[in-house]
């Protein structure tokens, strides 16, 4: 139940580092603990860390190429890259050189010559600190039962795509589905049933969901919410049908449905009308409230 932060052998240790010999002792070191992957230069570096994201960075300090504080800086200042943490591996650890990892953002340093058990219990420590971290933020973005993000995500998520959408002049879309008469589903088949299906609704919107800036967010109870930026409202639409239609070819049985089977109805909005994320929302709302209103198990725009 409980996601274990002390076992970091699924975590991946970034090593840059230009002397084989150091390369050899720091795997050495680490070969129980996680995954390393070494890089020779900060150019490298900075390449590894845009394709996948390591969970630390033991930096070395003097590379060919730029240095490895110029690397450090660098990363930091990348959005995708900012929060990896970074610790020197290091001779030069006079007081201005500890000055100048910090002014780079640097979360720690090591000595030269290496010192085994100091080099594997900082690399545990800042490990587990990024493991929490990373829990953390998971936690306050994803709603547990269904795996979608949830609604505090949805409202940062909305205000960032709208911003931007205002600035690059294209539109944002969106869809809220409600999944149509699931008080009588619990009534009729119990609240861990009911559960099942709004995980169930998550994974068809998942699916129908897939470009890299499209986001699914569980709004409320049995309601969910779809951001598409760049996306007009026809093709919005159709991503609606799409899901409507996945959850209906699904046939959870619902004994109490007038189509013997789960359904849901969606809303349709985009800043086609709407001036502003809230007005967005409301759109999107009234649009779900007329496909209740005509039958459910329908899209309206
Ligand atoms: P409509 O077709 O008009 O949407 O009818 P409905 O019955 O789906 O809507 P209503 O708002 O009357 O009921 C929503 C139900 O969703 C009631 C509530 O118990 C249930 N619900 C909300 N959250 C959860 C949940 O996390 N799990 C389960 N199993 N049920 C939930
Ligand atoms: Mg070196
Ligand atoms: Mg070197
Ligand atoms: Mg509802
Ligand atoms: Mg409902």
């Amino acid at each position: 139940m409980f996601n274990d932060v002390d076992d970091l052998s699924d975590c991946k240790v970034l090593l840059v580092e230009d002397s084989v010999i150091n390369q050899k002792i720091i795997q050495v070191c680490l070969a129980d603990l996680c995954d390393v992957a070494v890089v020779e230069s900060g150019e490298e570096a900075i390449e590894y860390c845009l394709q996948s994201a390591p969970d630390l960075i033991l930096m070395d300090w003097i590379l060919t190429g730029i240095t490895g504080l110029e690397a450090c800086k660098l990363l930091q200042s990348k959005p995708s890259t900012a929060n990896i943490p970074v610790i020197f591996v290091t001779s030069n650890v006079g007081e201005s050189q500890q000055e100048e990892c910090w002014d780079a953002g640097a979360v720690d340093f090591i000595g030269k010559p290496i010192v085994a058990r100091t080099l594997v219990n900082r690399v545990k420590t800042h490990l587990k600190y990024k493991k929490q971290a990373d829990l953390l933020r998971e936690y306050s973005y994803v709603d547990g039962l269904t795996g979608v993000f949830n609604r505090r995500y949805f409202s940062q998520e909305m205000d960032r795509h709208y911003r931007q959408g205002q600035r690059a002049n294209t539109t944002l879309s969106m869809i809220i589905l409600d999944v149509d008469n699931f008080k009588k589903y619990n009534d009729h088949y119990g609240h861990l049933k009911g559960d099942d299906v709004l995980k169930s609704v998550a994974k068809v919107l998942k699916h129908c969901t897939r470009r890299p800036l499209d986001g699914a967010f569980r709004y409320g109870g049995e309601e969910f919410a779809v951001l598409l930026p760049n996306t007009p409202k026809e093709a919005a639409f159709e991503i609606a049908q799409n899901i409507i239609n996945g959850l209906h070819q699904l046939g959870i049985e619902h004994a109490e449905s007038p189509f013997d089977v789960v359904t849901a109805s969606a809303g349709v909005s985009s800043t086609h009308t709407a001036s502003d994320p809230a007005e967005l929302i409301k759109q999107a709302d009234t649009a779900l409230y007329e496909a209740k209103k005509n039958g459910r198990n329908r899209v309206i725009e």
